[in-house]
């Protein structure tokens, strides 16, 4: 192991612990989980004495403890039984497993799974930061976790959170069918890492942070920002523990030599390994091939898995039936030609039946990676036998020299079959020892060590946006056209500052923004909290139309000056709003008077206060009849009169542009604020909006995110130089 991976210590999170618990007549009994993300870790954890935080299986009793010794802490979180249900039996194995693997027919959907999914995943979080020591690394798995990370970032906001997913991610298409889509992505960004199984799941991860959250995606070094914060993405081929499965396999006792040759398929009993049509290219190929008849039989062992769920006592029953068929229609009275096992064996068992198998059939319908088809190469220490590995397994991205076939494919799987029974000696060597190389050098060290150097290695951080891709995102669709473009001002064109009268441009950002105003295809419109005469003096450029108040006061070139009926009437009860809430005298609270609306301060009060001074405020205002609304350590009262910055951006673009407006201009938005939510709401599917900075937590209906104040003045300084129309 590496220096890097050395470094600092470990948490790791995931759903079950590296042991089973379960309780017998009253007494815990522990063993020792199986699987391939329990090999993968331990090793390391003893090595780093990290702790790992999982369900045991079953309720441990307070301070009840685990009769196990571990070189490293084992932290149990402990399940309700209605969680069990609907966490793990619900969202994670019944609507995130078959979706990931792009089986969305075989989804459930049921709002008490997700719910309790997320507060299983809090929960999670909520104990890797009761543990974890500030420089520790926490270390996320699989897909019952994709929520943990959120939570985790804002207790933690400088912690450092990987995550690797064990299954496929898959395709946009396939993704947005989950009706939580943008939360679970939200949660998977929330870490600096996201380690996947192999490039495509990459891609599609790119994808869906692209297209559903409009982050900003780097294909080349395969980066996202989002929120302000960049995430590394990376393709990690999980590897084995090469050297052990060939030391059992060369350990293992010799068998008799065997009068058939061996097929063999070993798998958890799962509907994504394929085991049925397996078995139906195997009859196939005794169909086609009488001459196999007597001489090869396949070995299929499934090790129970999920055993209380219908779906999977189905398949049980549909592949006992299945096995009784194909023996029934070709079995002589000494060759029954499928042995099936539905149980697990023991390493060293296993290690013979690899070793001694002719060809091992790999075949699921979609998997993460398949150790299995690792497990076979490994194992081969005598005469090479054959890998049939299906396609659609993410080990079939680095195992070239495997047959590769299409699993649904009954016919052509029979044909490799066939191929692999009859292939030379030489080639068989040839693949074989190509295959035993990558996966001897690629193994599970060699995996541990690269996904651990880069998740410690130092922050990423993605360029500011360039030309390159505000030409990406916008050159199309503006095409020429005359531009109506809405601007917030403080967060977006300002930074936010201590006091609303220190909110000034920056030089090059006034000048960008005057460039765009001079443009005769462009209109600006300024769109602000701020009252009119406050964000006109603010801004002081001729030309621009100016929105006050949210909207509820507008003036511009060639605009009636617009004044909301209602406001008014609001003005004088905003006045006494104003007077009662003077009388909190808070140190550093103040409170911003704008005609009917108003807006209390506290940046500068005591950060203790906060909380306290938000709740008063929000009482009070909604007490005098008026709408409380977070802002910038800020709650504005604004009167209840439906009307917002939605509204004021669609009031401008019909009164100067008429009712057809969307087909003659284009709509460009730009906010960092809650209130901004309400222009992207109405912009939604018409414009395109931005969301300045926020975080990957927050939930948005912009269309894309930038960074910062600095990305905005890119925004405008690339607006300002496009190409004139027509
Ligand atoms: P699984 O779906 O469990 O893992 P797989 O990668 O094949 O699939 O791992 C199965 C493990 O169980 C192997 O180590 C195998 O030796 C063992 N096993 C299978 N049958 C057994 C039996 N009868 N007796 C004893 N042991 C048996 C998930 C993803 C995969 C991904 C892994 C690791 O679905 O795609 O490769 O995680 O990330």
């Amino acid at each position: 192991m590496s220096e890097q991976a050395r470094q600092n210590s470990l948490v790791v999170l995931s759903n079950r612990l590296p042991v089973t618990v379960r309780r017998a007549r009253g007494r815990l009994e522990v063993e020792r989980s199986s699987g391939g993300l329990v090999s993968a870790l331990d090793p390391i954890l003893q090595e780093v004495e990290g702790t790992w935080i999982g369900w045991p299986g079953t309720s441990l009793r307070p301070k009840e403890r685990l009769p196990f010794r571990s070189a490293y802490r084992l932290e149990p979180l402990n399940l309700t039984r209605n969680e069990v249900r609907h966490y793990y039996h619900g969202f994670s194995n019944g609507t995130l497993w078959p979706l990931f693997h792009s089986f969305p027919e075989r989804m459930r959907l049921d709002r008490r799974d997700w719910n309790n999914y997320e507060a299983v995943n809090e929960r999670f979080a909520e104990a890797a930061d009761r543990i974890a020591k500030p420089d520790d690394l926490i270390w996320i798995h699989d897909y019952h976790l994709t929520r943990a990370a959120g939570r985790l970032r804002q207790l933690r906001p400088a912690a450092r959170i990987a995550f690797f997913l064990h299954i496929p991610f898959p395709p946009y298409d396939v993704f947005r069918i989950l009706p939580w889509d943008r939360e679970v992505l939200r949660g998977l960004l929330c870490c600096d890492l996201v380690g996947l199984h192999c490039g495509g799941y990459v891609t599609n991860l790119l994808d869906c942070a692209e297209r559903l959250l409009g982050a900003r995606v780097d294909r080349s070094a395969n980066q996202i920002e989002l929120g302000g914060r960049t995430i590394q993405v990376g393709a990690f081929p999980l590897g084995i523990d090469f050297e052990g499965f060939e030391g059992r396999a060369r350990l293992a006792p010799e068998a008799q030599s065997p009068a058939e040759k061996v097929i063999l398929g070993v798998d958890r009993l799962d509907y994504t390994k394929g085991i049925p049509e397996r078995i139906h290219a195997f009859a196939e190929l005794l169909e086609r091939h009488r001459e196999y008849r007597e001489r090869i039989v396949l070995v299929q062992i499934a090790v129970p898995s999920r055993s209380q769920v219908t779906e999977y006592q189905d398949l049980k029953r549909e592949i006992d039936e299945l096995v009784g068929r194909v023996n029934g229609r070709f079995a002589t009275h000494r060759w029954t030609p499928i042995h099936y096992l539905y149980r697990s064996v023991s390493p060293e068992r296993l290690a013979a039946l690899y070793r001694d198998a002719d060809v091992a059939l790999v075949t699921p319908l979609r998997d993460g990676m398949n150790l299995v088809a690792k497990e076979y190469v490994a194992s081969q220490v005598a005469d090479p036998g054959v890998l049939v590995l299906s396609r659609l397994a993410g080990a079939a991205e680095t195992m070239y020299e495997s047959l590769q076939v299409n699993p649904y494919n009954v016919d052509a799987v029979a044909g490799a079959l066939h191929r692999a029974l009859t292939m030379d000696l030489a080639e068989r060597t040839d693949r074989m020892v190509a295959l035993r190389t990558r996966e001897r050098r690629f193994n599970l060290l060699g995996w541990l060590d690269s996904f651990l150097e880069a998740a410690r290695s130092s922050h990423y951080t993605m360029g500011p946006p360039t030309d390159r891709d505000f030409e990406a995102w916008l050159a199309r669709f503006l095409n020429g056209r005359q531009l109506a473009l809405f601007l917030d001002y403080d967060g977006t064109l300002t930074p936010i500052v201590e006091r609303p009268e220190e909110a000034r441009f920056s030089s090059s950002m006034r000048a960008a923004l005057a460039d765009c105003v001079r443009r005769r295809d462009t209109d600006v419109t300024i769109v602000s909290g701020r009252s009119l005469e406050d964000v006109m003096k603010m801004v002081d450029l001729k030309g621009v139309t100016f929105a006050g108040n949210h909207g509820l006061e507008i003036t511009g070139p060639g605009l009636e000056p617009f004044v909301h009926e209602d406001a008014v009437h609001f003005t004088d009860r905003a006045r006494e709003l104003a007077r009662r809430l003077g009388r909190m005298r808070t140190p550093g609270v103040w409170v911003e008077e704008k005609g009917p609306s108003l807006t209390v301060h506290y940046r500068s009060a005591p950060v203790e206060q906060h909380a306290r001074v938000a709740e008063l405020a929000r009482a009070r205002i909604q007490e005098a009849g008026f709408q409380p609304r977070d802002a910038h350590c800020a709650i504005e009262a604004r009167p209840p009169i439906g009307w917002d910055k939605g509204h004021a951006v669609l009031h401008v673009v019909r009164a100067r542009y008429g009712q057809n407006w969307s087909e003659r201009i284009r709509v460009i938005y730009a906010g960092d604020d809650d209130t901004d939510e309400d222009a992207f709401n109405a912009l939604a599917g018409m414009g395109i909006t931005f969301r300045v900075a926020g975080s990957a937590e927050m939930s948005t209906r912009a269309t894309r995110h930038i960074p910062n104040v600095e990305s905005v003045e890119a925004l405008l300084r690339w607006l300002a130089q496009r190409p004139e129309g027509e």
